[in-house]
């Protein structure tokens, strides 16, 4: 079910799902529960997304929740208009910055979990004024835009660290400034392509931000022996075989069923090295390779160093 705000838990609940941002793992501090407020023309494009597999369990389980709210329901004007056209013309229409900035400042100043009652919308909108600007504290409000930093998994590592999180859905055409020099702290992009709007890329950091949080993926060591991730070293993922053993005359290599975990290891990891030398070789460099790693890499044809 998708966490329209009127569906997430109520005062109690939500303090228990906010806790502290961070818990004591073997390993240090890790993520716990993360609450996303995301601002949009559209929000009836998050509920399939949202109503899935992992992060449709990562709400229940109370590890996630998202509070989707409408920016057009914080417009005062009989028409309801959020954008506008551009300042010394050309093309394309630009998204105002009052109803953006009155919905993000309106929402941040209430603890998480608060949306807007749809009655009020338009008609009952609670006071706004300079108060607001200094409540929003140390919770990211983040534009999702093509102009903003690469989205990488160290930025979702990053993010998975604040306990509540403010995405502002851009519409492709654009923003007006002000809303990043009076409101906006990150702005991202997730790749050099163009999105009609950043709904999209606000799905694609719930989702690889919800996925950090233990307990999310319901397995042991998941998101840890991720590509890109450091339980793999930041290595590209090798090959992985289920049964049958052999489809259509392609047989499973037989170290995998040789019973020995070591040599296994070996394997995965000479074809994790492999697979990011054919296909990611700009990832080598920046990693931290082993004088052995090297070595096989420069046999099979590295070319670096
Ligand atoms: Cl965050 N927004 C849009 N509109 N396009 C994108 C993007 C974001 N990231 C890549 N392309």
């Amino acid at each position: 079910m998708v966490a329209d705000m009127d569906e997430l838990p109520k005062t109690g609940e939500s303090e228990k799902l906010l806790a502290t941002g961070m818990m004591d793992g073997p390993h240090g501090l890790i993520a716990s529960a993360v609450h996303f407020d995301i601002f949009t023309l559209f929000p009836q494009m998050f509920s399939g997304p949202l109503s899935e597999s992992i992060l449709k369990r990562a709400q229940e389980r109370e590890l996630c929740a998202v509070a989707l709210h409408d920016i057009r329901a914080y417009t005062t004007d009989r028409h309801h208009v959020c954008d506008d056209t551009p300042y010394g013309g050309g093309g394309g229409m630009i998204m105002k910055p009052e109803p953006i900035v009155r919905a993000v400042e309106t929402v941040l100043a209430r603890p998480a979990g608060w949306s807007l009652p749809a009655a009020d919308a338009y008609t009952n909108l609670p006071p706004w004024d300079a108060d607001s600007a200094t409540a929003k504290g140390d919770i990211p409000i983040i534009l999702l835009t093509p102009q903003g930093r690469p989205l990488s998994q160290t930025v979702v590592a990053e993010l998975s660290r604040y306990p509540r999180l403010a995405l502002i859905c851009g519409r492709y055409e654009g923003v007006d400034e002000r809303v990043r020099t009076q409101l906006v702290t990150d702005e991202i992009s997730i790749g050099d392509y163009v999105l009609s709007g950043g709904e999209l890329a606000a799905m694609v950091i719930v989702d690889a931000v919800t996925r950090l949080i233990p307990g999310a993926l319901g397995f042991e060591l998941g998101a840890e022996q991720d590509s890109h991730s450091p339980g793999l070293g930041g290595l590209l993922e090798g090959p992985q075989y289920t049964r049958p053993h052999t489809f259509r005359g392609e047989p499973t290599p037989d170290v995998l069923l040789s019973g020995h975990h070591g040599n296994v290891a070996r394997w995965r990891h000479e074809q994790a090295l492999l697979r990011t030398l054919h296909r990611r070789p700009d990832l080598l460099m920046h990693l931290p390779l082993s004088a052995k790693d090297r070595a096989f890499l420069h046999q099979h044809g590295w070319l670096a160093e």
